[in-house]
């Protein structure tokens, strides 16, 4: 059995030779797609606890930067175990990391989690203008579309992007989920999001539910 509140202190104590060796461990032992999104989410709780290190002065921008690069790897391991076998399309999202922000960590694991789920996922990046979700919208005709953000700033890029669908007359046509630390309840109401997720798990599930 993995020790999630090991993996979240090691985390984030950037070990990260011992938690590739734990994730590797884990993978091997064939776990279910629960178990696995469990782990995410432990080290989910380890990238807060290097923000809340950042915040005391304790960890720099350097740490940060390792920290995203430590997590990243972390994923590609745990990818195999997340979920997939679903082979037809259930539905197209356009995905991105708005405007002003440049993480992409949770965006990615929703990414993958949202494809092993059947999602054929349209990716734009990171730090992308109101234009660039518009046109790709307008392109792709998603039934979804996903936006990401770290940032408290990025909840104002989100209501950007939302007004943005509204006034391309385009906004009707799709289902908004928004995610990353700083959204809430009030934040997509705000938004105009339709849902709101702090968890790609949920965030898939909340999809599924849109497309049935
Ligand atoms: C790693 C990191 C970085 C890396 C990012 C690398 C990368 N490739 O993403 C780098 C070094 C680039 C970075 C830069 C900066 N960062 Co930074 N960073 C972090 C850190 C430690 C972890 C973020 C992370 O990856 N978390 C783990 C992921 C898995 O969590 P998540 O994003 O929430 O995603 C999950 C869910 O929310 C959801 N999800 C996410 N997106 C989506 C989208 C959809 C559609 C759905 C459904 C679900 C979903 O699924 C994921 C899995 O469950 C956070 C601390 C924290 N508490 O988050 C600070 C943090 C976000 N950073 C912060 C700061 C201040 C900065 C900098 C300004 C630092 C600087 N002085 O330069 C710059 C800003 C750059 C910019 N313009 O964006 C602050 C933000 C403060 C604020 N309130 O705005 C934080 C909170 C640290 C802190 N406590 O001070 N950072």
């Amino acid at each position: 059995m993995i020790d999630l509140k090991q993996v979240t202190q090691l985390v984030g104590e950037l070990d990260e030779e011992q938690v590739m060796s734990i994730l590797e461990n884990f993978v091997a032992s064939n776990p279910t797609e629960v178990d696995a999104q469990n782990v995410v989410g432990a080290c989910q709780e380890g990238m807060a606890v290097v923000g809340d290190l950042f915040e005391k002065g304790e960890y720099f921008v350097g740490d940060l930067i390792f920290a995203g690069e430590l997590l990243s790897e972390a994923i590609n391991i745990l990818k195999p175990a997340i979920g997939g076998g679903v082979t037809s399309t259930v539905g197209t999202i356009v995905l991105g990391t708005v405007h002003g922000d440049l993480h992409d960590i949770g965006k990615n694991i929703f990414k993958s989690m949202s494809e092993a789920a059947g999602f054929e996922v349209h990716d734009i990046g990171i730090d992308q203008s109101v234009e660039a979700f518009v046109e790709k919208v307008k392109e792709v005709k998603p039934n979804i579309v996903g936006m990401s953000g770290v940032l408290t700033l990025a909840l104002e890029a989100m209501k950007d992007t939302v007004d943005g669908f509204k006034e391309a007359g385009i906004r009707d046509d799709i289902k908004i989920i928004i995610g990353g630390n700083p959204v809430t309840k009030e934040a997509c109401k705000h938004i105009n999001a339709d849902a709101f997720t702090t968890n790609a798990a949920e965030g898939v599930k909340i999809c599924q539910s849109w497309v049935k």
